[in-house]
């Protein structure tokens, strides 16, 4: 019977060995909890990935890394479809097509890309990092989305997705869902934990500011012992004078269910250390387990595989009945069977 409930789907690249604290609480936490009330779709966006260079056995290990992580950090398969994207084709076929809607001029505008390109060079950033965003589109229409989970930095690639879904149902009739950005106010940007001006972020942290969840517990609990606070000394949620605190106690307020008032009542005439050993603690008491399971999911990779070999049978069942749609609405001419 198909499923009433409204329909979630996110992505994460397979681009480094470990999820880092913000990709966990600014997105993963929340794929968790939408699996309950929602008709839910992850996966791991190896198509992405490769918008930059990959060495082709790190690729392959990373994205088992990356599936093992998710069920580690709670998606249960007969709650949601987990799968990789390469193993569903409509994604590629479906993003030729919003290529050929999407403007170079809106592409040009995408600020994720500008960075990331930057950072190879110029001239040297490949046409597929250009159309990643294209490539995101053509993910979240395929399943008819009513919302996205993600962080912050991603808002402008669901914005797209939106013009791109308002553009196609507008010129060749309605097909797709127009989706809507899921990102919660509390943890859309988690900062890096040296530098509160950036946020976190597997390229550009300082590497004692990115908290890794596969890291040895121990690294774990120096590098937020040694967060960098100010030079005041009372602990209060203000974002703009107290970026390195706020981070902090939003951190924390997420990782225990503890509000922020509840928190600054309890830290009151306390000192920064106290606040800093509290959260280290917190935090090892999370990614201990955290760790243990990912390796038993890495440890068993048959299981793994098959599990996303059939995530990737009830995706491609969704994916293939709009693609279909869409081809035909373009105009293309079906293939006679
Ligand atoms: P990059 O280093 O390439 O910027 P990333 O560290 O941002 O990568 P992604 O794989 O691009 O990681 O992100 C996966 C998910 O995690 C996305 O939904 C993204 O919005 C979210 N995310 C990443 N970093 C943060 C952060 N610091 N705070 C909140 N959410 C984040
Ligand atoms: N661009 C995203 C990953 C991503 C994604 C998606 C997120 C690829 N396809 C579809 C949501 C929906 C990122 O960099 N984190």
């Amino acid at each position: 019977m198909p499923s009433t409930r409204p329909r979630v789907l996110s992505g994460i690249q397979p681009t480094a060995g470990s999820f880092h604290l913000g990709n966990y609480l600014g997105a993963v936490r929340q794929w968790v909890a939408l699996q309950e009330s929602h008709d839910a779709f992850y996966m791991v966006v190896d198509l992405h990935a490769i918008t930059v260079p990959q060495d082709p056995a790190e690729l392959r290990a990373n994205t088992r890394l990356a599936a093992a992580q998710l069920l580690a950090a709670g998606l249960d398969p007969e709650r949601c479809t987990l799968f990789v994207q390469s193993h569903v084709p409509e994604h590629a076929q479906l993003a030729w097509i919003m290529n050929c809607l999407a403007g170079f001029g809106e592409a040009s505008r995408m600020t994720q890309f500008k960075d990331k390109s930057a950072k190879q060079g110029a001239g040297n950033a490949t046409v597929g990092l250009f159309t990643y965003p294209i490539l995101q589109v053509a993910d979240i229409l395929l399943y008819q989305a009513n919302e996205v989970p993600v962080g912050e930095d991603q808002r402008q690639h669901i914005e797209l997705t939106r013009d791109l879904a308002d553009r196609f149902n507008g010129r060749f009739g309605e097909t797709f869902t127009v989706p809507a950005p899921y990102i919660l106010k509390e943890t859309a940007k988690i900062y890096d934990l040296q530098d509160p001006s950036i946020k976190m972020s597997k390229s550009a942290s300082t590497p004692k500011g990115l908290i890794n969840l596969l890291d040895d517990p121990k690294t774990t609990a120096k590098k937020v012992k040694s967060a960098v606070t100010d030079t005041d000394t009372v602990i209060k949620y203000d974002t703009e004078n107290k970026p390195g605190v706020s981070n902090l106690l939003s951190i924390y307020s997420t990782l225990t269910g503890k509000t922020i008032a509840d928190l600054e009542a309890e830290y009151e005439g306390k000192m920064y250390g106290a606040l800093k050993t509290d959260l280290a603690e917190v935090m090892v008491e999370f990614v201990t387990p955290f760790r243990t399971r990912t390796q038993q999911y890495l440890d068993d990779p048959e299981t793994l595989d098959s599990l996303l070999a059939k995530g990737a049978e009830k995706a491609r069942a969704v994916a293939a009945e709009t693609l279909a749609a869409a081809y035909d609405r373009v105009g293309l001419l079906p293939a006679k069977h």
